[in-house]
């Protein structure tokens, strides 16, 4: 097992979009490990391969209380959405220290493989539904930042930018 890195806004890296995965063989299943023990170690809800600079359509998911239900995502889809929408908080492992207000609906159907090879669908709501539609926006190449004004945007992608040049020079 491994902790993997995580790309950090505004690299462009973070904008490709995700191909299906072929086959889950032993490779996947080694990535999904590195990936929930990535996202364990950072205290996130979810990770997606995206994330890791890996670009297929896998995530990893976990918004129980006690942190011990993780949920596999392989080729994940939504099926579903439902036409209520709530304005929620959201932060981002790619974005650190930055929350604000992105628009989702409430409650959505996802199919997807788990890690058996099962293909399943999920009916979700709450911060799971919101979890999954952050997720899948990744793995099309979207940051939730990107609901934002184009001036709060920047502003971010200025203050990132600088967080990270500050992280360089402590090396
Ligand atoms: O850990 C996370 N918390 C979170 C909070 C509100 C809405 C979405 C999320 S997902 C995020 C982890 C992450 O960046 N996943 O891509
Ligand atoms: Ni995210």
């Amino acid at each position: 097992m491994a902790l993997l890195t995580i790309l950090r806004y505004p690299d462009p890296k973070l904008h490709t979009v995700a191909k299906p995965v072929a086959a889950v063989d032993a490779r996947i299943l080694a990535l999904i490990a590195d990936m929930l023990e990535t996202m364990y170690d950072a205290s996130g809800i979810g990770l997606a391969a995206t994330q890791i600079d890996v670009h297929v359509r896998l995530v990893v998911i976990d918004t129980s209380e006690d942190r011990d239900q993780p949920l596999v995502l392989i080729n994940p889809e939504i099926t579903w959405l439902g036409d209520e929408r709530v304005k929620g908080e959201e932060g981002c492992l790619s974005v650190p220290g930055i929350y604000d207000g992105v628009e989702r609906a409430t409650q959505v159907k996802v199919k997807a493989m788990d890690a058996d090879g099962q293909v399943r669908t999920i009916e979700a709501e709450g911060l799971l539904a919101v979890c999954i539609q952050h997720e899948l926006d990744h793995l099309m190449g979207k940051v939730f930042v990107e609901y934002l004004s184009p001036l709060k945007r920047n502003r971010i992608k200025t203050k990132l930018l600088k967080a990270l040049r500050d992280d360089e020079e402590e090396d």
